[in-house]
């Protein structure tokens, strides 16, 4: 019998591909298995998000997925909204805050600012308790550090106060809309701080569409129970 190519098992570490990156990723409209509503309390994770890469992001316990009936969903990059239980002051557009306040690289996908929240006026009839915020997350093992296990991570795409930086315990609420790409191994640091911030811009400009813009207002987000529909 001939051989047959097979598709790379997860365990097999992808090396980053050398092609360029599209700017917008995913179909028109989201597509099963999409949307995934996933919601637990943001929990500790390595501490390497902010630390080393600059780049914070609020891990949710990867058993979630279970309680979604989808723990087999691939591992990779994907975006969509997430909403936790606070009002913000103001709901003004932030800017991606740099390490050192520098650029990570001129590539024209990282984004100069990230999208507005969406918060009490942002919503017609209905009731909202949340802050909705548009997202890029990672499920996954993280190849470039070769975890154990799978973690959730996402980053907000807001640049929070600094009194406003702490989000432990907080119930995240996160609709996953669309796949990005799946996790690579990276060659140096530097190389996979580009990607994320490109993902951020990929994951700004996907969501920006028609067919998933809507999801801004979806009700389990901003927890409108007497919503009227
Ligand atoms: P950990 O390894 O514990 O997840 P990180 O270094 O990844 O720590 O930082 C994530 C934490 O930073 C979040 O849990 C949250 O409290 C805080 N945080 C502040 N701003 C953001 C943001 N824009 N996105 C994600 N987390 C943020
Ligand atoms: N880690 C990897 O090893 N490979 C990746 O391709 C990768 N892509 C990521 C994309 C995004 C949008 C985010 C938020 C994280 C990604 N990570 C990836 C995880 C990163 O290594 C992790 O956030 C830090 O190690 C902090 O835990
Ligand atoms: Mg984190």
């Amino acid at each position: 019998m001939a051989e047959q190519a097979k598709p790379p098992k997860e365990k097999e570490k992808l090396k980053r591909p050398s092609t360029p990156r599209t700017a917008i990723a995913g179909p028109p409209n989201p597509s099963t298995p999409f949307p995934i509503r996933l919601s637990g309390p943001i929990v500790k994770g390595f501490g390497r998000g902010s630390a080393e890469l600059g780049i914070p992001t609020a891990n949710i316990d990867p058993s979630t997925l279970e309680a979604a009936g989808q723990s087999s969903v691939q591992s990779g990059v994907y975006y969509g909204f997430c909403s936790l239980p606070i009002h913000l002051s103001s709901s003004e557009s932030t800017a991606p805050q740099f390490p050192n306040g520098k650029r990570p690289s001129e590539h024209a996908l990282i984004p100069t600012s990230y999208p507005a929240p969406i918060a009490e006026e942002g919503v017609g009839e209905g009731e909202r308790n949340r802050t909705t915020f548009y997202a890029v997350l990672s499920i996954g093992h993280n190849p470039f550090y070769a975890n154990d296990t799978r973690s959730i991570e996402v980053h907000i795409m807001h640049a929070f106060a600094p009194h406003q930086f702490d989000l432990y315990g907080l119930e995240m609420r996160l609709m996953v809309l669309g796949f990005i790409r799946p996790e690579y191994d990276y060659d140096s640091l530097d190389s996979l701080v580009e990607d994320i911030w490109v993902d951020v811009g990929v994951a700004q400009g996907s969501l920006e569409r028609e067919g998933y813009k809507r999801f801004v207002e979806d009700k389990w987000l901003a927890d409108g129970a007497k919503a009227v529909d």
